[in-house]
């Protein structure tokens, strides 16, 4: 069921969600499909990343919970400003995974107000497709399939998780090691260059792995940057790996 992989510009006519036509078009622009995992714990070092990478990147991916300082302002307000000013989207890795009721809730209260900011949302749709109803004014990255070693997001999940995807109208993207329908863009943690894993399960592959075999649209590389000696460096490194291994997909 292998479907022909598409270009940006193609993927612009299909993916009719206002999150998924920007990201696009930032591609597009900045001949990039990177996103940075900002897997730091303070504020100071998630600015000083996102100043470095910013110019590289479509999207930085936070995790927002470890930051150790975070404050409301003086943590998001900069990081808006950093985002505005290198034009890249900021996507909030929360994956959520409980009801919608529930999710809605750490969506717009609690410490972080994550609708008060974010662009995109990882979520997991384990709790079916009336729990995604929540992300209203936000584009939503479906998690299908994890990278990790002995993930129990086995090909039935993935299907079962896939049609609650496509289905879903809050639902642009996904998150997976396998190729996705095209209606859908996808993301693909688990990129490194250097390594295989990290000794923690984590499994990794290459951009050209990436783009040639899952066609995917978007690699996502944490550790390959931010614990690089030159993290501009590295990001200028994985953006010219990920366009030249779409260019050579297509
Ligand atoms: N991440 C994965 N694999 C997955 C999913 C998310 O690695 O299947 I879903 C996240 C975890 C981390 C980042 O924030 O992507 C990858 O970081 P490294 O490149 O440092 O491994």
């Amino acid at each position: 069921d292998e479907e022909k992989r598409l270009s940006y510009e193609q993927k612009l006519e299909v993916c009719e969600h206002s999150v998924a036509q920007k990201i696009l078009q930032i591609s597009l622009e900045k001949k990039s499909n990177l996103i940075v995992s900002a897997d730091v714990t303070t504020t100071q070092e998630l600015h000083d990343l996102a100043e470095k990478v910013g110019p590289h990147i479509v999207a930085l991916k936070t995790h927002i919970d470890i930051i150790l300082d975070f404050d409301a302002d003086e943590t998001i307000l900069k990081l808006k400003d950093i985002a505005t000013k290198h034009n890249f989207l900021l996507m909030e890795d929360r994956k959520f995974a409980d009801i919608g009721n529930t999710q809605e809730l750490q969506f717009a209260y609690g410490t972080f107000k994550i609708s008060n900011w974010a662009d995109l949302v990882t979520a997991q749709v384990i709790a079916g497709y009336d729990s995604l109803d929540c992300f209203r004014n936000v584009g939503v990255v479906a998690i299908l399939g994890m990278s990790s070693k002995g993930t129990l997001t086995d090909r039935n999940y993935q299907d079962e998780a896939t049609k609650i995807a496509v289905a879903h109208p809050n639902v642009f993207g996904g998150v997976s090691q396998r190729q996705i329908p095209n209606e859908l863009l996808l993301f693909t943690p688990g990129i490194n260059i250097n390594t295989t894993g990290d000794g923690k399960g984590q499994q990794y592959n290459t951009p050209e792995h990436a783009f040639r075999n899952l066609k995917t649209d978007f690699i996502i590389v944490g550790r390959g940057v931010y614990k690089a000696d030159d993290a501009e460096m590295a990001a200028l490194h994985y953006k010219i790996a990920g366009w030249k291994a779409y260019r050579e997909s297509l």
